[in-house]
């Protein structure tokens, strides 16, 4: 299933640690086969395990690459095998758990075991070929997914780009309400019957619902890890507030009442991105005067240059090969997929792979040339670089220390990307460095992506677990969608949306079934990397014009986190690059100070909230 390998090949199928002795489920009856002590178990396990990622990892390169009925099968099937496997060694490692005296490895590859898949499919026979079905085929759907502009079809990847660019709020409208239309409905009924498949797996296993599983992959328990996501929330959130609270009377001004009220939700279509995730893209309806003219806009520069999709893949490899990491291979180059290919269906949604679990990486994107995906590139190539820093580690190790830190390694490098960086890589002249009283313009535009996610972030898995908990029901799928968007990011739909719709659908992530909530602490563990490399790097001057384009002490630090993998509880690679064991929203509170004090003078008199 393809799940297993999209973003970060392992990350997926591995995303986990061990839960807390006092909250690991009861075990299942024991059965009398298999090996005798825990340690051989482990091993044995471990072995399959290894040999089923990477024949999964093949399987799926092909679907994702080249979307049709044969393809899809074969996801499918080795989807179904891999999981079987999977849940096979969960139940196993559970009676083996309880073991006294077991060594540290034994105990945590037991542990992980238990907690590292995803979708787990009840043990009756054709049950994980049944989900492993479903799983394809709603990817499938999503990446042969079409939305209108101007009554002509558009595909996922040109609309993406169209969201960012259009500044017309009928085009908008037309294009928002087809896509979530013509690639989230299709998918509502086979997504229920996901969440139950997926739900009795989760119970022979022992656990409550699926989302108790996925709460369960964070070295503590489920119920710590939920307050974990709000205490961090909760540090952020005013400052999101204040954000949303600008950017609304911004559009306002720019649009007028009718389309944008100066109080209440802001109309989802109008932020510059289809799903309202980031908000850079209007960074021209939302600058302010003087101070927001920051002198350049990347897409330009790039176009300017004349980069291609190539050279924006090299540029990443520069910044990682500055900080003193082996270049990428060469069949990195050949391999990769960087651009759509005109004569087939592919999943144009951006992941990296590691196919062999050695160094076979590749990336899989259908890059536009544009800030955007400038910034995913380093993104993807975070993973590729983790993936290959933890090659040496053994099968049920090779993963982030936990899926937050995958997703954060590409967006700390990308925090680099500063005006200063791009004159040493020639994309920007001298004369175009926008001096120091241009620093709220240049926090504006990074507060717009990376502020403004936060919400976004947060609740798709929130409702996710609900739709796991059957605290939402499958007929109120769009209607508790609708009513989190408005509760979290103080967003609705353009217009009205029908009950039968199913809007979850329309992002990447739930066909895919890839938790999400990674995101959410990778925006925040971002800055906390960021600030501990400019730290390590000597850095005086405001944070966010630090770069630590060149500096090898940083490499070296950054790379004694990343090849522990998964060996370790999260806390102590923390604390390995930062020297902090707690995940904290300070740094990112930090960062945004200046921005935050001036975004409250803009909105004095104003009442914020919605
Ligand atoms: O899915 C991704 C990456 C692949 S792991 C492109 N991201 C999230 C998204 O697009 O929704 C990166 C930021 C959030
Ligand atoms: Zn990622």
């Amino acid at each position: 299933m393809l799940k297993f390998v999209s973003t970060a090949a392992l990350t997926l199928a591995l995303a986990a640690s061990p839960a807390f002795g006092q909250d690991k489920p009861a075990a299942p009856a024991p059965q009398q086969t298999g090996p005798q002590t825990p340690q051989a178990f482990v091993q044995e396990a471990e072995a399959a395990y290894g040999k089923a990622l990477i024949e999964g990892a093949q399987a799926d390169w092909v679907y994702a690459t080249y979307i049709n009925q044969d393809t899809e099968a074969l996801t499918a099937r080795a989807g179904a095998k891999l999981t079987e496997l999977q849940v096979a060694n969960a139940i196993q490692a559970a009676k083996f758990a309880t073991a006294k005296g077991l060594d540290y490895d034994t105990t945590r590859k037991l542990d992980r075991m238990r907690t590292l898949i995803v979708l787990p499919a009840p043990t009756r026979p054709g049950a994980a070929e049944e989900l492993a079905t479903l799983g394809a085929r709603l990817q499938g759907i999503y990446g042969k997914g079409r939305g209108t502009l101007n009554g002509k079809p558009i595909n996922g990847s040109d609309i993406e780009a169209a969201m960012g660019t259009s500044r017309n709020p009928a085009e908008l409208q037309e294009m928002w309400t087809s896509w979530h239309d013509n690639v989230g409905k299709p998918m509502a009924g086979d997504y229920a019957k996901l969440v139950d498949l997926a739900n009795q797996g989760a119970k022979e296993l022992g656990y409550a619902d699926t989302g108790a599983l996925w709460r369960s992959n964070y070295d503590m328990t489920p119920e710590a890890f939920a307050a974990l996501t709000e205490k961090l929330w909760n540090e952020v959130k005013p400052l999101y507030e204040q954000l949303h609270c600008y950017t609304r009377t911004k559009l306002n001004e720019r649009y007028g009442d009718t389309v944008q009220a100066k109080t209440g939700p802001i109309r989802a279509d109008l932020l510059g991105n289809m799903w309202a995730q980031e908000w850079g893209n209007i960074y021209d309806v939302v600058a302010p005067p003087g101070a927001g003219d920051i002198g350049y806009d990347t897409t330009k520069l790039l176009e300017a240059k004349g980069y291609d999709a190539n050279k924006m893949v090299k540029a990443g490899e520069g910044f990682f090969s500055s900080l003193g990491f082996a270049p990428l291979p060469e069949t990195f180059w050949q391999r990769s997929q960087f651009t759509k290919p005109a004569d087939r269906e592919v999943i144009c949604h951006a992941s990296a792979w590691d196919i062999d679990n050695v160094d076979d990486l590749r990336i899989k994107m259908c890059i536009k040339v544009n800030g955007d995906d400038f910034t995913t590139i380093h993104h993807e190539l975070g993973h590729n670089y983790y993936q290959r820093a933890y090659n040496k580690q053994p099968a049920l190790y090779l993963d982030g220390a936990n899926d937050g830190f995958h997703e954060a390694i590409g967006d700390t490098v990308a925090l680099s990307i500063t005006p200063e960086y791009l004159v040493q890589i020639g994309l920007l002249d001298c004369a175009q460095v926008p001096s120091a009283d241009k620093d709220i313009g240049l926090l504006l535009r990074q507060g717009m992506d990376k502020v403004a996610f936060l919400p976004f972030g947060l609740l798709i898995d929130r409702w996710r677990w609900q739709a796991f908990s059957g605290q939402i029901k499958p007929a109120d799928y769009q209607k508790a969608w609708t009513d989190m968007r408005l509760q979290y990011q103080g967003i609705v739909p353009p217009s009205e949306r029908p009950a039968d719709a199913f809007d979850p659908g329309a992002k990447y992530h739930i066909p895919a079934s890839t938790p999400y909530t990674r995101y959410f602490l990778a925006r925040i563990l971002q800055f906390q990397f960021y600030e501990a490399a400019c730290k390590q790097a000597g850095w005086r001057g405001p944070l966010h014009r630090c770069s630590f384009y060149g500096n090898k002490q940083v490499g070296e630090r950054l790379d004694a986190m990343l090849t522990m993998g998964a060996s370790k509880p999260w806390p102590d690679a923390l604390q390995a690059f930062t020297g902090s064991r707690e995940i904290s929203g300070k740094p990112m509170i930090r960062y945004f100070a200046p921005l935050t004090k001036w975004l409250q003078q803009q909105n004095r008199g104003k009442t914020c909230g919605w």
